[in-house]
């Protein structure tokens, strides 16, 4: 008898330590990582970016913009746009800074807003001095609207002769993807004044590339321009965007692989995502690219937020920067949806959620 009892003793141990084997789930994170609660009591932040002032810049949908110093949490400048009309998905949108900013106080704000009974979206050059902030310029307006699908993330991209992109949705209406002479399901890019540029593909237009659903993340690394794209019910997408290129939608979903697709990518330009969340999808959305040493295992990644899957993605680039040779999932459902991303020089990694009812938080990630 009391063998039998040694022995269930010995089988209820060996068991118990199999169980508890460390790195038997490649895609969860360890616990091993330091996360700081920057700032709580936010109402959907939309857009965070890391300002040329070392401060965090913020948009929440509702209209607000709020300038938050990253060390204290302490929003040292804030003021709302009253002309912001929130309507489920739409509202206030992404933001960036002029570069500039610290001379001119220049920067960009997307945003929806009603006219004549009418949801549409617009882009403004806004001027922030002597600690408040006026709109100097309407750069685009009247772009279509909806209570889902309205984008839009902005970016300048660097070097002498910087350009501002801006993404669309299509607005639910899906075939305006397609046509090039709807300002729906686009990236459009301008001069810094609002004009546009001369080399743009389609005369006085500043329409760039076509064939996109609704892009919610948008980073340039070494030229090299991708955007995050919801999918319809399958197939999220990372594509690399390039001058007069069709992305596909509402023809092909990720890559152009089904017999109606193939038939359409043959005539249509069609550029492949080099990401696709395949036959499911998880909510991509803020984008950005982690170059600093800080963090060693997102090192040339570049860390994607989804809502759906409540999970950073991070997606290691290749050599030449046109392909993801490797991912791996973080925080899945630890801090709920997540909205954006914005990393500091120093190797910082800040994420907002996107959960609502004044219950989202400003996070900062110091080390995994
Ligand atoms: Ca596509
Ligand atoms: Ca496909």
């Amino acid at each position: 008898m009391r063998k039998y009892f040694l022995l269930l003793i010995i089988f209820s141990y060996s068991c118990s330590s199999c169980n508890s084997a460390p790195g038997s789930n490649s895609n969860v994170d360890t616990p091993t990582d330091s996360v700081r609660t920057i700032k709580s009591g936010l109402n959907y932040p939309w857009e965070i970016l890391w300002g040329k002032d070392d401060h965090i810049w913020m948009t929440e949908r509702g209209g607000r913009i709020s300038k938050i110093d990253p060390k204290t949490g302490t929003t040292v400048f804030y003021s709302t746009i009253a002309e912001v009309i929130a309507n489920n998905e739409g509202g206030m949108l992404g933001m960036v800074q002029h570069p500039d900013f610290l001379n001119n106080g220049l920067f960009y704000v997307v945003y929806n807003y009603r006219s004549s009974g009418n949801y549409l979206e617009k882009m403004v050059q806004m001027k922030y001095e002597n600690g408040n902030m006026h709109p100097v310029k309407t750069l685009i307006q009247n772009i279509p609207a909806a209570s889902n699908h309205d984008g839009s993330r902005l970016l300048i991209s660097a070097g002498t002769d910087p350009k501002l992109f801006m993404t669309t949705g299509d607005a639910t209406e899906k075939n305006n993807a397609q046509n090039t002479s709807s300002l729906s399901g686009k990236v459009l890019r301008f001069n810094l004044d609002g004009s546009i540029p001369a080399d743009n593909p389609f005369p006085n237009s500043p329409v760039w590339s076509y064939g996109h659903r609704n892009q919610q993340g948008l980073v340039m690394v070494n030229g090299i321009l991708y955007a995050s794209e919801h999918g319809p019910t399958v197939e999220d997408e990372v594509n690399i965007i390039e001058n007069n290129r069709n992305y596909g939608w509402p023809n092909v979903n990720g890559s152009c692989d089904q017999v109606d697709e193939i038939s359409f990518c043959s005539v249509a330009n069609v550029k492949e995502p080099i990401w696709s969340s395949g036959s499911s999808t998880i909510a991509v959305c803020g984008l950005d690219y982690y170059g600093s040493n800080k963090i060693p295992a997102w090192k040339n990644c570049l860390l994607m937020l989804t809502l759906k899957d409540a999970s950073l993605r991070a997606l290691k680039l290749n050599a030449d920067g046109k392909g993801i040779a490797s991912q791996q999932t973080y925080f899945k459902n630890r801090f709920g949806r997540l909205r954006d991303i914005c990393i500091s020089p120093a190797g910082n990694v800040y994420i907002c959620t996107s959960n609502g009812s004044n219950g989202d938080v400003l996070l900062e990630i110091s080390k995994l």
